[in-house]
C-alpha cells in the first residue's frame, strides 16, 4: 500500500480536498462515506485529517467489528514509518510531536491548542489527543532509559530516581483531575479591553485520570516530614526539562502544605487515561496538582526541591498573577500580588455554539463546571433569557469526596424554548461547595494579563423559523 506522512493526511480535511483519516497505521479516504455517516456529516468531519481513535473513544458505538469492515473498504494506504527526528537546523520546534488536526490552534510555536468546545462535554474524561495543550517552549526529547528525577533532600543531598525505581519504590496512585489554564476564556476579557496573552476560548480546560506516585511519598523518602512546613512558609519547587534559548527551564512552585498535607493528592504522573504520558503532556513524568492552576503542573519534570522561597521562575514571579482593573502595563508591579494557586469557581456552555440556529420547541444546553481547591460544584443555574429567570441544570459525572473534588462536573438542561422568541441569550453560572459564585460580568474582573476569567458565560443563538 502507498505510504503517507501524517502531514499529508492532515491536508485532507474537507470534501473539496477529500477527507482522510487514520486508524492505527492505516490511512482511509472516507470522502464518499461522509454523507452516509449515521452520526451526521459534521461529527465525522471533526476527525478529518487525523486519527479516529480519540473520537471512537468518545463514541463507543464504533467499537464493533462491522464498523472496522466498513472502514476497510475505504483504505488507501498506510502511514509512513516514524521519521527520525531530523532536528531541522534553526527551528527549535522541529522535534515537537504530531498533533490531532481537530484541535483549534492558538499558537503553533510554542504549541497551544484547545479542542472544539462541543467535544469537551461529550466525554467525562477528555481523550489525550484532544486534551488542551499549553506549552511555553519546545517539547524536550527525553530518553526514558537514561531519565533521572532529581530530588533535593534536606541539607542538599540529591537523589536521582529512574522511572523503574519510582514505579517500584512507591505505591501507584490514581486520581481524576481537571486541569485549567489561568488564561481559559481570556478572549472574553479581550472583548472588554485588549489583554496580553493567547486568545483562549472556553476549552483551555480538560479532565484526565492520572496515574503515578504521590509527591508526598517521594518527599518523605527524601527525608521530609509533614510538619516541616510549619516552621515557616516553605515551597516545593519544580523545574522542567524544557529550556529557552538561553538555557533557562520552565519552573513553578506550590506551598509545602499543598504537597505534604494529610490527604494531599499531588502526583508525579507517568500515566494519563491509562496510557503512557504523551510527549505534549510531559513525558515521561509531570506534576499534577489537583485544584491548582495549570501553570504549577510542571511537565517534563527534571528536579524537585524544597525552599523558603517560591520558585524564582519568570512564570512564578512575573506572570500568572491577578490584578485590579485599575492596573495596566505602565503601572504593574508583579511583586505586589500573590502567585495564583487554587482557582475560583468556573463554568461554561459548550453546546449550542455561539451564533448557532436552534429548532423551536425544546432546547438542550450542555456545559462543564469546576472549582479549585477541591471544592466540589453543588449547583449550576442556567437561564435562556439573559439572566431574568433561571433553571437548575442536571449534574453528571463523578461525584468526588468533599474537599477532594478535583474534577469537573458536566451538566445539561433541557427546557422549553420561550414561545415567540427569535433569539435566546443563554447564560450559565456555577456554585461551589463554599457557596462561591461567578461574577455576572467581565468588566469588574478585567486584568491586564487576562487571567481568572470566570464571569457568567453567555451564548446567543437564533431560533429557526
Ligand atoms: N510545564 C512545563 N515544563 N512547561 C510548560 O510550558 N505549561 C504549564 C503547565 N506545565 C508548562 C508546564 C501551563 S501554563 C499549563 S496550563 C499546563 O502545563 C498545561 O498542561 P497540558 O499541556 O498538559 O494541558
Ligand atoms: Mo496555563
Amino acid at each position: 500500500a502507498p505510504s503517507s506522512a501524517p502531514e499529508e493526511v492532515g491536508r485532507h480535511r474537507s470534501l473539496a480536498e477529500r477527507v482522510w483519516v487514520t486508524y492505527g497505521r492505516e490511512v482511509f479516504d472516507i470522502t464518499d462515506f461522509v454523507e452516509l455517516h449515521p452520526g451526521g456529516k459534521s461529527k465525522v468531519l471533526l476527525a478529518a485529517g487525523g486519527a479516529l481513535e480519540p473520537f471512537w473513544a468518545m463514541y463507543a458505538v464504533h467499537s464493533q467489528a462491522h464498523v472496522l469492515e466498513i472502514l476497510q473498504a475505504y483504505k488507501v494506504g498506510e502511514l509512513s514509518p516514524e521519521e527520525q527526528s531530523q532536528a531541522t537546523q534553526g527551528d527549535p520546534y522541529s522535534g515537537d510531536p504530531p498533533r490531532h488536526p481537530a484541535l483549534q490552534v492558538n499558537s503553533l510555536k510554542p504549541f497551544n491548542a484547545e479542542p472544539p468546545a462541543e467535544l469537551l462535554t461529550e466525554n467525562y474524561l477528555t481523550p489525550n489527543q484532544l486534551f488542551f495543550k499549553r506549552n511555553h517552549l519546545p517539547v524536550p526529547a527525553v530518553d526514558a532509559a537514561s531519565y533521572r528525577l532529581q530530588v533535593e533532600g534536606p541539607g542538599g543531598r540529591v537523589l536521582a530516581l529512574s522511572l523503574p525505581e519510582l514505579k517500584r519504590r512507591f505505591p501507584k496512585h490514581e486520581v481524576t483531575v481537571t486541569l485549567q489554564c489561568a488564561g481559559n476564556r481570556r478572549s472574553e476579557m479581550s472583548r472588554v479591553r485588549q489583554v496580553k496573552g493567547l486568545e483562549w476560548g472556553v476549552a483551555a480546560i480538560s479532565t484526565a485520570r492520572w496515574g503515578g506516585v504521590r509527591l508526598r511519598d517521594v518527599l518523605a523518602h527524601a527525608g521530609y516530614r509533614e510538619e516541616e512546613g510549619e516552621a515557616g512558609e516553605q515551597h516545593v519547587c519544580f523545574e522542567g526539562l524544557d529550556k529557552d534559548l538561553s538555557g533557562v527551564a520552565y519552573g513553578a512552585s506550590i506551598p509545602y502544605r499543598t504537597a505534604m498535607g494529610r490527604g494531599a493528592d499531588v502526583l508525579l504522573a507517568y500515566e494519563m487515561n491509562g496510557e503512557e504520558l504523551p510527549r505534549d503532556h510531559g513525558y515521561p513524568l509531570r506534576v499534577v496538582v489537583p485544584g491548582v492552576v495549570g501553570a504549577r503542573n510542571v511537565k517534563w519534570l527534571g528536579r524537585v526541591s524544597v525552599s523558603p522561597e517560591e520558585s524564582p521562575s519568570h512564570w512564578q514571579q512575573n506572570d500568572y498573577k491577578g490584578f485590579s482593573p485599575a492596573v495596566d502595563w505602565d503601572t504593574v508591579d508583579f511583586t505586589t500580588a500573590p502567585a495564583i494557586q487554587e482557582l475560583p469557581v468556573q463554568s461554561a456552555i459548550t453546546d449550542p455554539a455561539p451564533g448557532a440556529t436552534v429548532p423551536p420547541g425544546e432546547l438542550t444546553v450542555k456545559g462543564y463546571a469546576w472549582s479549585g481547591g477541591g471544592r466540589g460544584v453543588v449547583r449550576v443555574d442556567v437561564s435562556l433569557d439573559g439572566g431574568r429567570t433561571w433553571r437548575v441544570a442536571e449534574l453528571t459525572g463523578e461525584e468526588q469526596q468533599p474537599g477532594r473534588a478535583w474534577a469537573w462536573r458536566l451538566w445539561q438542561l433541557t427546557a422549553p424554548v420561550p414561545p415567540g422568541a427569535t433569539e435566546l441569550d443563554i447564560v450559565c453560572k456555577a456554585v461551589d461547595a463554599s457557596y462561591n459564585v461567578q461574577p455576572d460580568t467581565v468588566e469588574p474582573i478585567w486584568n491586564l494579563r487576562g487571567v481568572l476569567s470566570n464571569a457568567w458565560h453567555r451564548v446567543t443563538v437564533t431560533l429557526a423559523e
